[in-house]
């Protein structure tokens, strides 16, 4: 038991914090997941989206959240399905899931295009249908959809905690080494960089008596580290970096690069994310040094790192919603890309 603020390893995090009820049961159908598509033959592809909650209490009221829609980890998991990977979408609870994102209660609720045809003929039941103009783009996500089914290749997920996915990610991550290069991690969820220890959680809700609230949250450990070092096994993984601060964003990928030595870092600044992206990779020769967390990247190791820009035109806001062009799409032609060629090296 201890009650001061720390900073956990991921090994002194896993000691302390306890795993998710269902851990064992979700792991054990992954499992099953994996094996089939390996016998298949597919390349399989761990998705994750939607961000992250930090309860401030055990019996929980209130919590830290991370902003994410869902937006980027459903869309990108329709374009790896499309291009033959196999998916496991590990998703905030409630954010966007592939397929049905199409049709959010939000952007675009279903309701609205159903109608209800012969209610006057007496004696026949009302027939549901759908809007013609819109049956179109419903057959398109539809067919794709109960592809998908048909074929078994989407394996779904769920969180609400940083905790729930930090046991997640480590236990799914074990179960890809199996497939080793042929996995890849597309880290898109939006995680916490702090957390409460269950140890210092209050029982209860917190009550406002006492004027104003002051919580110590400790820094959850960066687990990319025993991610690239031991829990995957020649995985690509690729994370992604959000940030505010333009002048952040490229020196931060590449740091994070140098620190984890995984395969790209993809930087996105929160405001153009839907237009534009940044891939940054170490160009081909040169190796990660061993660096302490926290130490920036140095100048010279910035000539050892490679951008490349993707952007789309900014869509007219009179083009209809199906009809824009969705950066995701070629976030995933140039991810393939590179995961084949990763593949194919021995
Ligand atoms: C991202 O940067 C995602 O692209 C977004 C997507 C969260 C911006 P939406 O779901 O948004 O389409 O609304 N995800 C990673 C964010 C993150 O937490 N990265 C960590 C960091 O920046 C490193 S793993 O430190």
């Amino acid at each position: 038991m201890y009650s001061e603020p720390t900073t956990f390893s991921a090994e002194e995090y896993f000691a302390t914090q306890l795993p998710p009820p269902t851990l064992q049961h979700e792991i054990e159908r992954v499992r099953e997941f994996i094996s089939r598509q390996a016998k298949e033959g597919r390349n399989v592809v761990l998705v994750t989206s939607g961000g992250t909650t930090v309860p401030l209490e055990l019996n929980v009221v209130r919590f830290l959240d991370n902003f994410s829609a869902g937006t980027r980890g459903a869309t990108s998991a329709e374009y790896f399905l499309k291009a033959g990977y196999a998916v496991i979408f590990m998703h905030r609870q409630f954010s966007l899931q592939p397929f049905s994102r199409h049709y959010s209660h939000s952007t675009n609720p279903f309701l609205d295009f159903l109608e209800i045809d012969g209610v006057d003929q007496e004696g026949s039941p009302p027939i549901v249908s759908v809007t013609p103009s819109k049956r179109a783009d419903l057959l398109d996500v539809l067919t794709m959809y109960k592809a998908v089914h048909a074929e078994g290749t989407l394996h779904t997920l769920t969180f609400v905690t940083v905790n729930d996915y930090l046991w997640l990610l480590r236990a799914v991550s074990q179960e890809l080494s199996v497939l080793e290069r042929k996995a890849m991690f597309y880290l898109a969820a939006a995680v916490s960089d702090f957390f409460l220890p269950r140890q210092r959680m209050s029982e209860h809700k917190i009550q406002s008596g006492k004027g104003s609230l002051h919580i110590e949250m400790d820094q959850v450990p960066k687990i990319l580290k025993p991610m690239v070092d031991e829990w995957t096994k020649d995985g690509f993984i690729v994370s992604f970096k959000l940030e505010t601060d333009d002048n952040l964003l490229l020196p931060k990928a590449k740091a994070a690069l140098e620190r984890y030595g995984h395969q790209v870092v993809i930087g996105n600044d929160l405001h153009r994310r839907k237009y534009e992206v940044v891939f940054v990779s170490r160009k081909a020769g040169t190796s990660p040094r061993a660096s302490p967390p926290g130490s920036p990247t140095s100048a010279a190791n910035e000539d050892q790192f490679e951008e490349y820009w993707l952007r789309i035109p900014i869509p007219d806001a009179s083009i209809p919603p199906h009809q824009v062009k969705e950066i995701e799409e070629d976030i995933i032609v140039e991810l393939v890309k590179r995961h084949t060629a990763w593949v194919s090296r021995t």
